[in-house]
């Protein structure tokens, strides 16, 4: 290799650099998933975030597939303002401990349903991450807790998300309260 020229990798050129697409202005959580194939079950995530007002910033990249780029887009979501990543993988699911090895800041894991036992493969590799990088799980397909649980993060240096928190869980005891097995 000539000085300065390029590493390459010889596995499809895994590890060349992509452009990354710039972050949304104030986007303060991050999802990644590793498919498209994941969106579906992520819809209750972006929803809750939503209803919550915290900005967020969705992006397809496969911590198998497209290494680099997921690499480049930690990075940029950090200097973004980024504070949490959330990320959905299925089958071997790397992903959430690939992101958390590559950042500081809270990562959520969401094992995606199917393959082994509808989800437990991805389950076990989410959770089970080595001593010192930890990744924060939640139940398989449960993308409304990630989203609550990201919240409840950013919650303790925002009064605002935190009052809406508070709404949330008076309106999910609610809703408990008017069934019609209690009301009345
Ligand atoms: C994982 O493999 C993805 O997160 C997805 O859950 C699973 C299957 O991906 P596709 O083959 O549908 O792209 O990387």
């Amino acid at each position: 290799m000539t000085p300065g020229a390029k590493r390459r990798s010889s596995a499809g050129g895994a590890d060349v650099a992509h452009p990354v697409r710039p972050v949304a202005p104030g986007a303060r959580v991050a999802i990644v998933v590793g498919s498209r194939s994941d969106l579906p079950t992520m819809e209750a995530a972006t929803q809750t975030l939503s209803e919550l007002g915290i900005v967020h910033e969705l992006r397809v990249i496969s911590a198998h597939r497209a290494p680099a780029l997921l690499e480049g887009f930690i990075g940029k979501a950090e200097a973004s303002g980024v504070s949490v990543f959330i990320a959905a993988a299925g089958l071997a699911a790397h992903l959430p401990g690939v992101i958390a090895s590559r950042t500081t800041r809270p990562v959520i894991g969401v094992p995606m349903k199917g393959g082994v036992s509808d989800g437990l493969d991805a389950l076990l590799s989410i959770v089970q991450m080595p001593k010192g990088v930890p990744v924060a799980t939640v139940g398989v397909g449960n993308s409304t807790n990630a989203a609550l649980l990201a919240a409840q993060i950013l919650a303790i240096a925002d009064p605002d998300v935190a009052a809406r928190l508070t709404g949330h869980r008076a309106a999910q005891a609610q809703a408990i309260l008017d069934d019609p097995t209690n009301a009345g």
